[in-house]
């Protein structure tokens, strides 16, 4: 049965937006439904909501998300290493913004195989990022300036240095072996001819029982067994421990991936160069998500979020549609993979790009929410990506893709340095990158396959997560202000000098103050929310122009995403008076024809 859970959160629901209005009106109304469910057990309580355009209105809905990864963030303590401190002291700067969810990466006792994504204490904090009095200081923070917290919930597998696994490897009738997924040689050979996506087999021989582990990523991150209850429950009470403490929800680590096939059949031919389609389609994953939902998330107001690798988008109701109780919203990978295949570069063209968000709008419903991100830790800049980071338009474009972000259909998700328009990173040699995916993709393809090193260091230098993952840069010092050490722990861009953080909140015109502007004006329009999206012209191979429309208010959105001037027939014209913003000063045009400077963004309102 489908009961509204009363808001635990009235307090912080009351702060903003067009949801406080009516946070009293759905406890009142919650209240009354539980009384009036107790009432006619054994009848179907009829749910009368006050929805937007048919949409239930939700905080995680009208929320803008901003990512932290902590490593990267910002060193308190001069040791090159991001840590939590370095968060907390600088949460005026996040909340300057304009967002209102902080989503943290990984901050759990971990020994880094995979940057704090193999974890060996989900109660502890890493050392290196502080304490738990310094977590509990960073969620004060937060909730001072009323924003919330998301942590990474990273269930699929853990550190092979968590006493689970320690316990696990060491005999077949130990206690916690039920905890992996260990199976004996096929043929001499590994279990199946499943791959790793950080190179070669998802096998891995362990001499202690002459058995095999699975691990889809590092050998150093063994895959958890779901199908063992216990698992499950362990998982349930770490979540428990960290909303317990007040945390608002979580990001979910490859969570389609968490129910195996325990036959473990070879991946089917064709699909060896996407094994994610296959291992996310294991046969109890709603079963055990409805599980988590009862047990854990149906009791808290917090948001959820799956990365969802490996869902096709008919596949994304299954995990989202609110009627079953699963995940608030996944990530759909198609826009932020579509310059890369298997971590190789691909091209792309806007007609591609665009019509990603018109399937994804005609495939989800009004009761299935979407996501709208275009980079995180393991994907390039942003502005490399998807702009031009070039001197002449790296500002504007920049300016560009977070006036799209912000006014897409979908919760919003801006990756740290996004804010700033840092780009990608200068990678001359393998020296240069951290990443375990490229350590072991040059072993797989330069020194065994032998691929061209320089061939390969183009690729990555388009395509590698460590583009994301080089430290903030907060003003003109030397290591950028990241760090007072003489090392960071990843180096800082060069081009800190130009672009940094106390430039930008000094600058009126800068892509920071920009994203603060446009955050205000998404905060005070519901249209950007829930109303309609709808793309003007598909076909058209630079401009994206697209509507939303709530009720009597429709807005337009036009953005040039080319480097040339395009002169642009709007259907009906502009006229005076309907300008909203732009990303480069304004021009009084009206009429059907608008002349669009390279990359500029606009937005009219009808
Ligand atoms: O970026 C990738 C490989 O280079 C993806 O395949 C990525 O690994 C995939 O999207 C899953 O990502 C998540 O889980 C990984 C971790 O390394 C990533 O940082 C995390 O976002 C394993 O925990
Ligand atoms: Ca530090």
């Amino acid at each position: 049965m489908a009961l509204d859970v009363p808001e635990r959160g009235l307090a912080r629901s009351q702060r903003g937006g067009y949801t406080s209005r009516m946070s009293y009106l759905r406890v009142a109304r919650s209240r009354l439904g539980i009384l009036l469910a107790l009432a006619l057990v054994g009848t179907t309580p009829s749910r009368s909501q006050t929805t937007t355009n048919g949409y239930q209105p939700k905080w995680w809905k009208e929320a803008v998300v901003y990512q932290v990864y902590p490593r990267s963030f910002k060193d308190s303590n001069g040791d090159g290493i991001g840590d939590l401190k370095g968060i907390t002291a600088e949460l005026d700067y996040i909340h300057g913004i304009g967002v209102n969810v902080i989503w943290l990466s990984p901050h759990y006792d971990s020994p880094n195989a995979d940057n704090g994504y193999d974890i060996r204490d989900y109660r502890k904090v890493m050392t290196e990022f502080g304490t738990m009095g310094d977590f509990d200081e960073l969620l004060r923070g937060v909730k001072q300036r009323h924003m919330r917290l998301v942590l990474d919930l990273v269930v699929n597998h853990t550190s092979d240095e968590h006493k689970w696994f320690v316990e696990s490897r060491k005999s077949k009738d130990n206690p916690y072996r039920d905890y992996y997924i260990w199976r004996p040689s096929k043929n001499g050979k590994e279990p199946n001819n499943w791959t790793s996506f950080f190179s070669g087999s998802a096998w891995k021989l362990d001499p202690a029982t002459g058995e095999y582990y699975l691990h889809l990523f590092a050998e150093k991150q063994p895959d958890l067994n779901w199908d063992n209850p216990k698992v499950r429950h362990e998982v349930y009470d770490l979540m428990k421990f960290w909303l317990d403490k007040g945390v608002d929800g979580f990001r979910m680590d490859v969570i389609p991936f968490v129910s195996k096939d325990q036959t473990f059949p070879d991946l089917p031919k064709g699909a060896e160069a996407h094994p994610e389609f296959i291992y996310a389609a294991g046969p109890h994953l709603h079963e055990y998500l409805q599980e988590m939902n009862r047990e854990v998330l149906s009791k808290y107001d917090g948001m959820t979020v799956g990365e969802a690798f490996g869902t096709t988008l008919d596949k994304t109701p299954l995990l989202a549609d609110e009627r079953r109780q699963e995940l608030n919203m996944i990530f759909n990978f198609d826009a932020v993979r579509i310059n890369q295949d298997n971590g190789h570069y691909r091209s792309w063209t806007l007609p591609e790009f665009k019509a990603i968000y018109t399937r994804q709008d005609r495939a989800l419903d009004v009761h299935t929410w979407n996501t709208i991100f275009l980079s995180n830790h393991d994907n390039p800049r942003v502005v490399s990506a998807f702009g031009d980071d070039s001197a002449a338009y790296r500002v504007t474009s920049a300016k560009l893709l977070a006036t799209m972000l912000l006014t897409l259909k979908g919760t919003p998700f801006i990756y740290q340095g996004d804010e700033l328009g840092m780009t990608n990173y200068p990678f001359q040699g393998i020296e240069d990158f951290d990443d375990i995916a490229v350590k072991n993709a040059w072993k797989e393809y330069v020194v065994s396959q032998k691929v061209s090193a320089a061939d390969f260091i183009a690729n990555m230098r388009k395509t590698s997560r460590d583009n994301a993952r080089t430290p903030m840069q907060w003003e003109a010092s030397p290591n950028g202000g990241f760090t007072t050490a003489a090392k960071a722990w990843l180096a800082v861009n060069p081009n800190y000098r130009e672009i940094n953080a106390k430039q930008e909140v000094g600058d009126p015109n800068s892509i920071y103050r920009y994203f603060g502007q446009m955050n205000e004006l998404r905060r005070k329009t519901p249209a950007f929310v829930y109303g309609e999206y709808s793309d003007l012209d598909p076909q058209n191979p630079k401009v994206y122009a697209y509507t939303r429309k709530l009720g009597e208010e429709k807005y337009l959105i036009v953005l040039n995403c080319s480097g040339e001037a395009v002169a642009y027939s709007v259907p009906g014209g502009v006229k005076p008076g309907q300008w909203v913003i732009a990303n480069l000063a304004r021009t009084e045009e009206h009429g059907s024809v608008l002349n669009l400077r390279p990359w500029e963004a606009r937005i009219y309102k009808f």
